[in-house]
């Protein structure tokens, strides 16, 4: 097979030659199994060649509807053009220094532009690393720095990571840490607000959590509370209106660290930059990474420059921190965003995915819950006529779409979430028919 270029110039079709996974993919696969630890597994099997737009294509010349953006990345698309352009001028230019040995601008404008978008116009600053979980860990070091304190609290539900202390604050067992203790201690969980599930509102929820931390913690000893907006692979569970600032409005009276892990929902996926400005709650830190360079590994910790600047030099750093390929590639992707107008963009298609179930929900009462903001949305399904989780089918129907060249991701604690997450430049055509797909498969089940 010719070399395929990917970007949003790659026809928006779905197309099928081969059953999938194809028989190159097939062989791939094989490879993998011979090379590959197993604990690094896959969703689908297929092996990608190119990717833009709303589509990814196979080895086997199969196109696929994406609506999983490899997890919330390539909101901007994959191989967008001014990420390809602004990854080869700098590659042209140098690949590595180091930024803790000597120091070049991108790393400081990719810190410059955080600071001014992040929720909040207080003075920020912010400090690059590589993965989600890397800012995570440091925004926990941070928060310990600063208060000294140690104490963090987390929620039900909750992922952060897969790292010893990310793991320990991520929630679920399996696949998560099943066996891969012992976890950092000082880790504290309480109740998250589940609308869904716990019927509460915002502010019942949050005085369960806050009553719950003011027993078992207490806010002597602790240094932050951390919560994603949104919760993803917890199962993309939007809290009661009202939860997370009553959590900060305490956070602050009890000089405690407010963090919003915003990796999965940040940059315009939730139709706002931020999760946080639906409500107009503004943390102390926010953590990012995901969307923020267009599928260049990038992360950071970005909030108040008092806690920021409380770590000593040398304290925060490592050897490809703030690459300047990825430093490059996250100055176009923020720009694209915003010259895009992707917020606006996330907010349509929230609202095509939100017509399209709530429309099958009428008629099929396996769909539970239709939740989410902007174009991070999913379903949650239950057996008919309760709420039990619906698990098996929702394998079977994420199996079949794929089959059928759409690629759906499932999440939640009790793995009944089928959730959507599609590049902001997909079409309306490609969204509705990848939306299709998934019906028939519910019909089918
Ligand atoms: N915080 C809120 O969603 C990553 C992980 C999938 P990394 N979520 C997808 C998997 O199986 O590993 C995530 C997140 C939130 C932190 C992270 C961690 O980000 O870049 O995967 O380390």
């Amino acid at each position: 097979m010719t070399a395929v270029t990917g970007g949003p110039s790659l026809p928006q079709e779905r197309k099928l030659v081969t059953s999938i996974p194809g028989p190159k993919s097939q062989e791939l696969l094989a490879r993998k199994n011979a090379a590959v630890a197993s604990g690094v597994g896959v969703a689908l099997p297929v092996s990608i060649v190119a990717a833009g737009g709303g589509v990814m294509v196979d080895v086997d010349g199969n196109s696929l509807i994406d609506l999983g953006s490899g997890i919330a990345v390539t909101g901007v698309g994959n191989s967008a053009p001014a990420v390809v352009e602004a990854v080869t001028n700098q590659v042209q230019q140098f690949t590595h220094t180091c930024f803790t040995v000597t120091p070049y601008e991108g790393y400081v404008a990719v810190a410059e532009k955080l600071n001014e978008v992040t929720p909040g116009d207080h003075e920020k600053r912010s400090a690059l690393f590589n993965s989600g979980a890397e800012a995570v860990e440091n925004a926990i070091k941070i928060a310990r720095h600063y208060t000294k304190k140690n104490a963090v609290v987390v929620f039900d539900h909750a992922y952060h990571g897969r790292t010893n202390l990310t793991m320990g604050m991520t929630a679920k067992n399996i696949p998560y840490k099943d066996g891969f203790g012992p976890f950092a201690p000082e880790v504290y969980r309480v109740p998250t607000s589940y609308p869904f599930r716990d019927g509460l509102s915002g502010a019942d929820a949050a005085s369960v959590a806050l009553s719950q931390i003011e027993k078992q913690v207490g806010a002597g000893n602790l240094a932050a509370i951390i919560i994603e907006p949104i919760q993803g692979e917890g199962g993309f569970i939007a809290p009661a209106e009202g939860f997370l600032p009553a959590l900060q409005e305490w956070a602050t009276a009890n000089n405690v660290v407010f963090i919003l892990d915003e990796v999965q929902t940040g940059f315009a996926r939730t139709g706002d930059l931020f999760a946080a400005n639906h409500e107009g709650v503004v943390p102390d830190l926010v953590t990012t990474a995901k969307g923020i360079a267009g599928g260049l590994p990038l992360s950071a910790v970005t909030g108040r420059a008092e806690i920021m600047d409380s770590a000593h030099a040398g304290g925060l750093g490592g050897t490809y921190a703030g690459s300047p390929i990825a430093c490059a590639a996250a100055l176009a992707t923020i720009d694209t965003y915003e010259r895009e107008n992707l917020t606006e963009r996330a907010r349509e298609i929230g609202a095509i995915i939100d017509d399209f179930f709530g429309e099958l929900q009428k008629s099929d009462d396996r769909i539970g819950d239709i939740r989410g903001r902007g174009a991070m949305k999913a379903i949650e399904l239950v057996e008919s006529g309760s709420q039990k989780p619906a698990a098996a089918l929702t394998g079977a129907i994420a199996k079949a779409a794929g089959e059928q060249a759409v690629v759906v991701l499932t999440c939640g604690t009790f793995g009944n979430v089928i959730r959507f997450l599609p590049p902001l430049s997909i079409s309306d055509e490609l969204l509705r028919e990848g939306l299709q797909v998934v019906a028939d498969a519910l019909a089918a089940n």
